[in-house]
């Protein structure tokens, strides 16, 4: 599997912050645990583990008095130094992968990808579009509004990650998996005709013609794609131990076709695995579930 390179870094990011809710900060933890670094190891792929950056996780800490974004400081902080990380691995040759951690972090990794691979192609895989802004956000938690900060949307603070990098193109993005899009969302998506795959599309197509539409979209006009996987665009049943659960999801089995249609289009240079919470799991299914996302993801083969 030359595609991906030979060389991986991990990096993990404990943030909660963004999702207002305790837990998954565990995340990387929990996915380190599940024996990610030995499962690409045994794939013949050299794996560096960065360690975890440091949140700060005080009450009063990062509030923005001027508007309902929580913790929006500190978010931005932990963004930044993700975003430092994340263009220093792409220099170095190596493909980053990142562990949350809440979805917030989404905007840190895409801004270091973005600093070195400006067209970069994303999978935004869901059962949310995260392109909620502080106007239309139902609850002011960041991991709701990751995608439009990447994009350009957002509060000032959110779009300067990355002090000025460029933007994600609405035509280079591809959701997979929707079932919860907030009215401000939906009016969001439509006005940028952005490509959305919800669970109607996915049940209607099939998975396998669903990636297929959605790879041409994301390698249109683009160099390297980004995969961005919250673990709540499966069905609970396959991953209990997320936040936000939404139910009738996309089955563990059709996620491992779409991370191994994904590996054999040879075109990912970076991943984020989000939003397991080792609190609300059971016997750690959900980590262990991302594991074989990635591990797929990365070319396993069964024979
Ligand atoms: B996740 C909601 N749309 O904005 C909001 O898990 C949920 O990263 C956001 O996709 C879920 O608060 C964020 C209602
Ligand atoms: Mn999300
Ligand atoms: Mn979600
Ligand atoms: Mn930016």
């Amino acid at each position: 599997n030359p595609h991906l390179g030979k060389h991986v870094s991990v990096i993990g990011v404990p943030m909660d912050l963004g999702a207002d809710r305790r837990g998954v900060d565990m995340g990387p933890s929990a996915i380190r645990c599940a024996g990610l670094e030995q499962r690409l190891e045994h794939l013949g792929y050299t794996v560096r583990d960065e360690g975890d950056l440091i949140v700060r996780r005080a009450k009063s800490y990062g509030a923005a008095p001027e508007s309902n974004l929580k913790y929006l400081y500190e978010i931005v902080r932990v963004n930044s130094e993700l975003a430092e990380a994340v263009a220093g691995m792409v220099d170095q040759g190596r493909f980053p992968l990142v562990l949350g951690g809440d979805h917030s972090i989404a905007i840190g990794t895409l801004a270091g990808v973005l600093r070195r691979k400006p067209s970069v192609g994303v999978i935004w895989y869901d059962s949310h579009g995260d392109v909620n802004t502080a106007d239309t956000s139902p609850s002011g938690n960041i991991h709701g509004m990751a995608l439009a900060a990447a994009m350009g949307y957002g509060h000032p603070a959110l779009v300067g990650i990355g002090g000025g990098c460029p933007s994600v193109q609405p035509e280079h993005v591809a959701i997979i998996g929707a079932r919860s899009l907030d009215p401000g969302e939906q009016r969001f998506l439509k006005e940028k005709g952005m490509a959305v795959y919800t669970m109607h599309e996915v049940d209607k197509l099939g998975i396998v013609r669903v990636m297929e539409l959605a790879l041409e979209r994301v390698t249109r006009g683009t160099s390297g794609v980004h995969v961005s996987v919250d673990l709540d665009g499966l069905d609970p049943a396959d991953a209990p131990g997320v936040g936000t659960p939404v139910a009738a999801g996309i089955s563990l089995r059709e996620s491992l076709l779409a991370m191994e249609m994904l590996s054999d289009a040879g075109v990912v240079t970076s991943a984020e695995f989000v939003e397991v919470n080792p609190a609300l799991d059971i016997r750690n299914r959900t980590a262990l579930a991302a594991v074989e996302l990635i591990t797929s993801l990365f070319g396993e083969k069964i024979l």
